[in-house]
């Protein structure tokens, strides 16, 4: 029997890398996609003929378009996809945000998650088989304050997987909305401010977050279940956080 494929947006480090890891060692073929070549590079070398490098930015639909008809015939056939590719961009409240920043988060976490799931979805309804699983974040059910349009582009996805389902009704093929807190491991803090590395470790301090290793074994988990089960939405946090109580403001 050929290997199942799975395709993984963000692979080039964090979530996307250590699920594409994972999804090896169970014998699936990745194409691992991500707009850095020499890091798909490296994990193509690390495990040749078991990986295809494809970069990618999810912001552009036509390279999706060619990019996902031009697979190899082998690779053709995607089983899985991961939809993790993804990021915040600054945490200032919403009256002082950047503008451009609430453009590119919407970019690339709404448009490009869709757009990559049209390209790939037909496919899989034609099979009649297959799974997406689909990155979104305790963000998108809990406000925080900065949150603002990273938590709104994250509750799409979580409605958007769950429209997606309802859509699927009738097809064999699965969706599951995977939504993890804090997290440490990976480049996303770094990301959100912007490279200050001080800053991005403040995050952090004190706790025990989730690890990259911790997500990928739930996507291993769901990309493993007997083919009846779907979850529908999952939101995990390390022990060390809790939704909180809502704010009050008071008159000092
Ligand atoms: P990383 O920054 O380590 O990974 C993000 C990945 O997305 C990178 O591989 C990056 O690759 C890729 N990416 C970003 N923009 C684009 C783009 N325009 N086109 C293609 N690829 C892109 O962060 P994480 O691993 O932590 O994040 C992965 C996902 O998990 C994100 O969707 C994030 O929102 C979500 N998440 C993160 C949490 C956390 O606390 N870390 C918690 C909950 C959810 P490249 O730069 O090479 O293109
Ligand atoms: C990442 C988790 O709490 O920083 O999605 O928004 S959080």
């Amino acid at each position: 029997m050929t290997q199942p494929v799975a395709l993984i947006t963000g692979a080039s480090s964090g979530f996307g890398l250590a699920t594409a890891k994972r999804l090896l060692m169970r014998g699936f073929r990745v194409i691992a996609s991500a707009r850095r070549q020499d890091k798909l590079a490296a994990l193509a070398e690390k495990y040749p003929s078991q990986v295809l490098p494809l970069a990618l930015d999810v912001r552009d639909r036509a390279a999706i378009r060619s990019a996902i008809t031009e697979l190899p015939t082998d690779w053709a056939d995607i089983e899985v996809l991961v939809n993790n590719a993804g990021l915040a961009l600054g945490l200032a409240p919403a009256q002082a945000a950047n503008l451009d920043d609430w453009h590119t988060m919407i970019d690339t976490n709404c448009l490009g998650l869709a757009a990559i799931t049209h390209a790939v979805l037909p496919g899989m309804v034609a099979r009649n088989r297959g799974l997406i699983v689909n990155i979104g974040s305790i963000a998108g059910d809990y406000a925080y304050p900065g949150g603002n349009v990273y938590g709104a582009t994250k509750a799409f996805v979580h409605q958007f997987s769950l429209n997606l389902k309802a859509d699927l009704l009738g097809t064999a093929v699965r969706v599951s909305c995977l939504e993890p807190g804090l997290a440490g491991g990976s480049e996303f803090s770094k990301v959100r401010f912007q490279g200050d590395d001080a800053k991005a470790a403040s995050v952090y301090q004190g706790t025990q977050p989730l690890m990259p290793e911790d997500i990928a074994s739930v996507v291993e988990w769901l990309a493993t279940l007997p083919p009846h089960i779907n979850i529908n939405v999952l939101e995990m946090m390390p022990v060390c956080q809790a939704p909180s109580a809502l704010a009050i403001h008071r008159k000092s």
